[in-house]
């Protein structure tokens, strides 16, 4: 469903605010129709979009995973409710949702992260009068789902490699398992007939190819605005697509962000039924010769893993905080970040479009887990894999930030059994064709753990390979200049083997803000600074590495476990956005390598003006 949008044709309602919540710990909502009246006994206020783990601690909902019910109230005026369809979009539940109007049921989405929509006309209430908006969200995962997991007390949990049962909640990730309506809920308004998707493919000579689905078969016109509002371009067509030129075309990159507008009408004669703009940009990633090509120019991608995941809000919606994270990102010279490990906030994917970021977009199946060699088992997954995929693609296609789609994280993380064989190897090959099938104007990325090293499957199906490696924390700890022959020596022979282009997707060390030492000590601010260059020297001396991203641009929430305190501590800032000691250097490394060229830099931070900056 579209992003909401409010013009002559459409209008739309942010439903965010306090509403009604209630725990479902002994499923008893279904039978007792918690959807049908106001929630009674045990309810609390909760703020949407958020999650619940961290507003509602002291209720006892720090740790839980399951069902809750979410309820609020709307009203809408005559004038809006009279001639139109009326919607509910919600930009992410994770991560299972059913949704009712009225007492009435209306539908449901399995899968975080991602947008969903469904239509109310025929469930609402009189104009004016009051709806009542019932949500049941599951945060439950099973070994079939994205993010995967299992129940604790099945077989699969416990491998010989390692006890999952250590980590509390319990997770396949190292990342908490919030759960919850995190990001916006709307209600949107469209005409009768309506547009439904629109998809924007460009070339770097001025070319545009817009198609269109909608409601009816009808005319489509499209006019080409650049950022002054002055068209440039216009064309229509009987059918879904439309093809035209832009004269001279100004290309889209970090320095400069540039972003036209393509404005879709759906037409009935001379009478416009719908319409709708939607923001593109003009530029081309390619893989040539071992090399990665952004708009024609070699690319070296500066950046981080992230999270979405702050003090107080959890992973709940938060646009200062994107911002003022692409703000960091800009001061210490980043130009690129991975959404690690799951879709970030469309929010976020549209700022980076306006502030010059590049994306590695990435669905989330990270840590996934193998539980037999016959291929036919694993389809549920495939199926699932492949549905959180097409979501992805189908909401963040026309992004111009979004440079590649990264399909897995860190497979067999868990090293079971059943991994480096053929069933695993042909479930990564549908995965990568079926992204490619989908979308061939972005390299795809798999990303590798460390235990199979050049020979990990995952690395036959990409078209640029991504590593993380901890040599000198997880392995070897310490001995940094091992670590640096290691990753190395690994480097080259993945090369050698793959002839694709490298980048190391993660590598960080676990840093307390505030401990010093003068020798090579782990947890300190110096052995991350450390580790940090040390890591930069090998990467940056070989040509066929396209990028470096720090694990993790700040400190984050996780399960408990005996190797973290309470945060993952990889952070270059801190949870709530200080810099660590690591920062500056990372900050003087990027601003003076001339790896990245200067049109692949978005604009510099400009200096305080009322005091001097920290240097
Ligand atoms: C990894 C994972 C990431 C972890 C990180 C760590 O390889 O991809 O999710 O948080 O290591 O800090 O251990």
């Amino acid at each position: 469903m579209l992003y909401p949008q409010q013009n002559n044709y459409r209008a739309t309602f942010d439903l965010s605010g306090y509403w009604r919540f209630k725990a479902d710990p002994k499923q008893q909502g279904h039978a007792e129709k918690w959807y049908a009246k106001k929630l009674d006994g045990d309810a609390h206020s909760i703020a949407i979009p958020g999650s619940w783990n961290e507003q509602l601690t002291e209720q006892g909902l720090r740790n839980f995973v399951g069902k809750a019910w979410h309820e609020t109230t709307f009203k809408i005026p005559g004038v809006v409710q009279e001639n139109n369809r009326i919607w509910i979009r919600i930009a992410a539940a994770d991560h299972a949702a059913e949704v009712w109007l009225n007492g009435n049921y209306v539908g449901d989405h399995y899968g975080g992260y991602m947008p969903f929509g469904f239509e109310l006309t025929e469930f609402l209430n009189k104009p004016g009068e009051e709806n009542h908006l019932s949500v049941c969200v599951d945060s439950t995962l099973t070994m079939h789902t994205l993010p995967q997991d299992v129940d604790p007390e099945s077989e699969q949990y416990n491998t010989p490699g390692y006890e999952r049962r250590h980590l509390f909640p319990a997770t396949r990730f190292d990342f908490f398992p919030y759960g919850g309506l995190t990001r916006s809920v709307n209600i949107v308004a469209t005409p009768k007939e309506y547009i439904s998707d629109i998809k924007i493919e460009s070339t770097l000579d001025g070319k545009v190819r817009v198609g269109v689905s909608s409601s009816i078969d009808k005319e489509i016109t499209v006019q080409i605005l650049d950022a002054e509002g002055v068209e440039v371009g216009s064309g229509n067509s009987a059918g879904a697509t439309v093809e035209l030129k832009i004269d001279h075309p100004k290309l889209w990159g970090p320095s400069q962000p540039y972003l036209y507008i393509a404005r879709v009408s759906l037409k009935d004669g001379d009478a416009i039924l719908d319409q709708y703009d939607e923001d593109f940009g003009i530029r081309e990633i390619k893989v040539e010769g071992g090399k990665v090509l952004f708009n024609n120019e070699p690319l070296f991608m500066s950046g981080f893993g992230k999270h979405e995941d702050f003090p107080i809000v959890g992973r709940g919606q938060f646009r200062p905080a994107y911002l003022r994270d692409y703000e960091l990102m800009r001061w210490i010279g980043a130009n690129s970040y991975r959404t690690s490990h799951y879709p970030y906030d469309e929010e976020m994917m549209r700022l980076a479009d306006r502030m010059g970021f590049l994306v590695i977009d990435e669905v989330a199946a990270v840590s996934l887990g193998f539980w037999s060699n016959d291929f036919d088992d694993l389809k549920p997954l495939l199926d699932n894999h492949k549905k959180a995929i097409k979501e992805l693609y189908e909401r963040d296609k026309n992004h111009p930030s979004v440079i590649s789609w990264s399909i897995t994280n860190e497979p067999n993380l868990w090293a079971e059994e059943y991994y480096q064989n053929e069933a695993s190897s042909r479930y990564f090959k549908e995965v990568y064709e079926y992204t490619k099938s989908l979308d061939s104007s972005r390299p795809v990325m798999s990303i590798s753990m460390a235990a199979h090293k050049e020979n990990d499957v995952v690395l036959e199906s990409c078209d640029v390979i991504g590593i993380n490696r901890y040599y000198g924390w997880y392995t070897k700890p310490v001995d940094l200049e091992q670590a640096g022959k290691d990753l190395g020596d690994e480097l080259d022979r993945t090369f050698k083997k793959y002839g694709k282009p490298i980048m190391i997707t993660e590598f960080g060390a676990d840093t307390v803000e505030g401990m010093h030492s003068t020798t090579a000590q782990m947890f300190t601010e110096e052995f991350q600074t450390a580790f940090t260059l040390k890591y930069l020297e090998v990467m940056t001396a070989r040509d066929f590495v396209f990028g470096s991203h720090v694990w993790n641009f700040a400190d984050f929430m996780t399960p408990q476990h005996f190797r973290r305190v309470i945060l993952n501590k990889k952070g270059v800032f801190t949870r709530d956005r200080n810099p660590k000691s690591v920062a500056f250097k990372l900050r003087e490394y990027w601003h003076d390598l001339d790896k990245i060229s200067d049109e692949h830099r978005p604009k510099k931070s400009k200096p305080g003006f009322l005091v001097q900056d920290v240097k």
